[in-house]
């Protein structure tokens, strides 16, 4: 367990070694010195629509990491920090729902590790040093009515007049907003400090609908170190090494005694039943893979968000095929500490070790267990697999492989 851990720790600093190479940490060495000078620095600050799930939020903070260590890697905005938005209200956590309290990144993230690759505040670290956050500038960012006018889609941003910000400032009554912006953008985020200019001496800005723009180095050597740089929470590797090593008995990163699966259902249950299979045909596919492919796993590890009658159906009917059925429950403690995000890192974590790899398709949930997978080394046909609807075509997984 200890070894596993290890393993999966040095993974950041490895990435910050790197980057003392590469010139970056001497550029976060005088950003950091500019954190001590809360006059001189320039937050950006961003939301996501609230409707997103947390693995899209992922990606879309990847856009705005890289867009800041782009900038300082070649001298520029130096003094600029991004501000990480706090999870709150997430829809799909249904069980923290009473619950409102905005967490910071670092329930999730180890955040010393993103700080490893671009420069980024923990808002509870602003907090600290600023009692009240007064935003000068929100640009409210939406969509062109029509993204292909005349039949292209081009890079574009246009100021327009009338727009309502419907976010609620994760519910702080300590963060203003002097002005509201509305911006209608679409393209490259690259295009964003165009937009930013507009007010060159506003010192916190922020931008929601962060989701809008797009990412700029997509599957890049760029993208991947800024994934690499996203590791979990501490304590979360090692509450998801704890049960790999108890019910698995492995000790190393890639465990050859069982199947992964991520079993999206819920919304996707409901409304994309293309793409996903009934219960009865996960079952079958389940056991057709297994037989053909990994003849001597018999544990099969399901991370899901179905409701508990479907998991009972699932876990009793693989169980008469001969199956070991392992699903991650979290104790009270658990729960409370980490929340619904947590158990689903969790969850997370334990499929990204496992032989083989079996998920949902057009899932961020599944995406994010791939680009583990990747990270640490496993053969692309244990990974890119997904489960196929009952009936009709069923795509291949496209293989998003890392750049090291
Ligand atoms: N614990 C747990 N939660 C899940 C699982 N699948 C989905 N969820 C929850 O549902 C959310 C789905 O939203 P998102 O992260 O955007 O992934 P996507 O909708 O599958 O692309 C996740 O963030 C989790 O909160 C699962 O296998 N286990
Ligand atoms: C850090 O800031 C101090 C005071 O503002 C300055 O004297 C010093 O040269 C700075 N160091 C670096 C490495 O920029
Ligand atoms: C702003 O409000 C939040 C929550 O109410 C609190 O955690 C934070 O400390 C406040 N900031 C300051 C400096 O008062
Ligand atoms: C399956 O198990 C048998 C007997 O335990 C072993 O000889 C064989 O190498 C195993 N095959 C694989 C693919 O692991
Ligand atoms: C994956 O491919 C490798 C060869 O590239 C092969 O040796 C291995 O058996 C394959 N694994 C599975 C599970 O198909
Ligand atoms: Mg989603």
């Amino acid at each position: 367990m200890r070894l596993l851990y290890i393993l999966v720790f040095i993974r950041c600093i490895a990435v910050s070694q790197q980057q003392e190479n590469s010139g970056f940490c001497e550029a976060s060495r005088e950003c950091s010195n500019q954190s001590n000078n809360v006059m001189n620095r320039r937050l950006l600050f961003y939301d996501v629509n609230p409707l997103e799930g947390f693995n899209l939020r992922r990606d879309v903070y990847m856009r705005f990491a890289i867009l800041l260590h782009e900038a300082q890697k070649h001298g520029k905005r130096k003094n600029w920090f991004l501000v990480l938005p706090p999870f709150q209200n997430l829809i799909h956590w249904r069980s923290s729902i009473a619950d409102n309290d905005p967490l910071p990144w670092s329930t999730f993230f180890d955040v010393s590790c993103l700080k490893t690759f671009a420069p980024v505040l923990d808002l509870h670290e602003v907090f600290i040093q600023e009692p009240k956050i007064d935003i000068d500038v929100l640009y409210m960012f939406q969509g062109f009515d029509d993204p292909f006018e005349n039949g292209i889609f081009e890079d574009k941003w246009q100021i327009v007049n009338n727009c309502k910000y419907d976010g609620n400032l994760w519910g702080f009554k300590n963060i203003t907003v002097k002005e509201v912006v509305c911006v209608k953008f679409q393209g490259l985020i690259g295009k964003l400090w165009e937009v930013l200019s507009l007010h060159p001496s506003a010192k916190k800005v922020m931008v929601t609908h962060g989701e809008i723009p797009l990412h700029s180095n997509y599957g890049s050597k760029t993208y991947w170190d800024c994934r690499k740089s996203m590791n979990f929470n501490k304590e979360l590797v090692e509450i998801a090494q704890k049960y790999i090593s108890k019910n698995f008995d492995c000790e190393t990163v890639k465990c050859n005694n069982y199947v992964s699966v991520h079993w999206r259902r819920q919304d996707f249950a409901q409304s994309r039943s293309r793409d996903v299979p009934s219960l009865e045909g996960t079952v079958k596919q389940l056991d057709k893979i297994i037989k053909k492919e990994l003849k001597n796993i018999t544990n099969i590890f399901i991370a899901t968000d179905a409701f508990t009658y479907e998991i009972d159906g699932l876990e009793s009917k693989l169980n008469v095929l001969g199956y070991e059925v392992y699903l991650y429950t979290p104790t009270e403690l658990e729960l409370a500490n980490f929340k619904d995000g947590g158990v689903a890192i969790i969850e997370q974590i334990i499929c990204s070790h496992a032989a083989y790899f079996i998920g949902t398709h057009e899932s961020t949930f599944t995406f994010r267990i791939q680009e583990e997978r990747e990270i640490m080394g496993f053969e692309t046909n244990t990974t890119f697999n997904r489960l196929c609807p009952d009936s009709g075509f069923c795509e291949k997984p496209s293989k998003w492989t890392v750049v090291n």
